[in-house]
């Protein structure tokens, strides 16, 4: 029988900080990886984004109309301590305190992810996440999140997609130039966040026993391409590699022993301290909040063994690893106008696998669809496809709660219109239109889309529509 939504379940919706706020070089903050990264000619940079910065009150205010019980946002490193690590920026602590703080007025429960991809540029300067002290700074900005605002944020991430970092790094500037084996150098930089989150799993629960915390991979199906034997071990392995990785270190503190086998045989696996093993095992989630988009279907690719694997972050070599698996367009699924698969019913394998693999709470903290939407003459969107999207994958969450998974929040991608990572501001994800285009920043106004109504009754009647 299906089951209802839970009655204080966590009807959300995401942003992040670099691809919202705007603002980059105000108030103090310092510079990131991605105020630098190298950004495709064609599409917007993150400069002034949604310009949410300075138009956070009227941003929340939407939120609360819309009727969100929670809102998703990432903490800019930079702005709290603009070198990563050492002095304190007061203004940063204030911009979140009055983010926060206008939330609460309204009942919204902030959900903070401390860090979405833009490491401060002074730690980068320093080996970045291949520098062990890394480890050391991330904590302490931890620490320093959880004085200034552990009074009133009750749910924390830790690090947003860290699998996405190390299967794309270079693409999120987190390498050295001269890297000569990259695929080492990432697995390094994975053992030393790995170390980061669970060091600040342990202090979030030392300094905030009431607060809970959980990290935040995307988490995705992987089909075997056929019943082939050898094409369902492919999709086991790339499981392994892609997701059970992350989050076998971080729930159970040890390495997946596929994912190790993999690393050994591409001569990447990291240096491992005495002690280290033990940090992970000693720092413990309360749930696991995942991004999801799409499932992956792959084959076996084990007639190419011996060929080298030529990893370089980069989709299409991230895609193919001799001897593991090579990805395989999926026949059955249709794609949206930027070529991802669209996959509600993977939605619900995905998080039936995440819950029996962990048995944690779950939260979705991304998901969503990008389309090219358009401002009519009587400034309406009519995003019906979006709303389409939601729908199906809501449906999809209601039936995995009726499979026994425990669920407690839906925060889709993303509150408002905000700046893909690579792909411009024209790629929306939001229930709110931001008047901009990719060079032409216009008035930035803010117009409800058909979305923006439709959730909001979603809400009022916990999913029921
Ligand atoms: C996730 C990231 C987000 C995000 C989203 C959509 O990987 O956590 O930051 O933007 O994907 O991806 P994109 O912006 O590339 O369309």
């Amino acid at each position: 029988t299906l089951k209802e939504f839970p009655e204080d379940f966590l009807w959300g919706a995401s942003t992040s900080a670099y691809q919202a706020e705007g603002a980059w070089n105000e108030d103090g903050k310092g510079l990131s990886v991605i105020d630098v990264g190298n950004h495709p000619e064609d599409v917007s940079d993150f400069k002034v984004a949604s310009d949410h910065y300075h138009n956070y009150k009227e941003d929340v205010a939407l939120m609360a109309e819309m009727g969100l019980k929670t809102y998703r946002f990432s903490i800019a490193w930079t702005r709290i301590i603009p070198d990563g690590d050492g002095e304190v920026n007061q203004k940063g602590i204030e911009f979140y305190d009055n983010l926060i703080d206008e939330l609460l007025k309204y009942d919204i429960e902030p959900l903070v992810t401390m860090y979405h991809f833009d490491l401060p540029l002074a730690l980068q300067k320093k080996g970045g996440w291949s520098n062990r002290e890394t480890v050391e700074a991330f904590v302490n900005y931890a620490e320093i999140l959880f004085d200034n605002y552990g009074d009133r944020v009750k749910y924390w991430l830790t690090i947003n997609e860290q699998n996405v970092m190390i299967m794309h790094g270079d693409a999120l500037g987190l390498l050295e130039d001269e890297s000569d084996n990259i695929k080492a150098e990432l697995y390094q930089q994975n053992h030393h966040m790995l170390l980061a989150q669970a060091k600040t799993f342990n202090l979030c629960h030392q300094k905030l026993p009431e607060a809970k915390i959980g990290p935040a991979p995307s988490i995705a199906a992987v089909y075997p391409a056929s019943s082939k034997p050898e094409d369902v071990l492919a999709a086991d392995n790339y499981s392994a590699i892609r997701n059970w990785l992350y989050l076998d270190a971080a729930v159970f503190g040890r390495y997946n022993e596929i994912a190790w086998t993999y690393m050994e045989k591409n001569n990447c696996t990291p240096e491992i301290e005495e002690g280290d093993m033990q940090i992970l095992k000693d720092g413990n989630p309360d749930f696991i909040a995942f991004n999801y988009y799409n499932t992956l279907a792959v084959e076996a690719d084990f007639a190419k063994e011996d060929k080298e694997s030529n990893f370089s972050g980069d989709q299409k070599t991230v895609d193919n690893q001799p001897g593991f698996y090579r990805r395989h367009e999926n026949e059955f699924l249709e794609q949206t106008e930027f070529g991802w698969e669209i996959d509600p019913v993977g939605f619900r394998t995905t998080m039936r696998r995440i819950y029996s693999r962990y048995q944690l709470p779950l939260i979705v903290t991304e998901n969503g669809l990008g389309a090219y939407d358009e401002l009519e003459a009587d400034d309406t969107i009519n995003d019906d496809y979006r709303i389409d999207f939601l729908r199906k994958h809501i449906k999809q969450a209601q039936l995995a709660i009726s499979d026994g998974v425990e669920l407690f929040g839906y925060c889709p991608w993303s509150a408002i219109d905000l700046v893909s990572t690579h792909q411009g501001i024209n790629k929306r994800y939001g229930f709110i239109y931001v008047n901009r285009d990719e060079f032409d920043l216009k008035d930035l106004r803010r117009i409800k889309k058909k979305s923006f109504n439709w959730y909001k009754n979603l809400i009022k009647t916990n999913g029921k529509e």
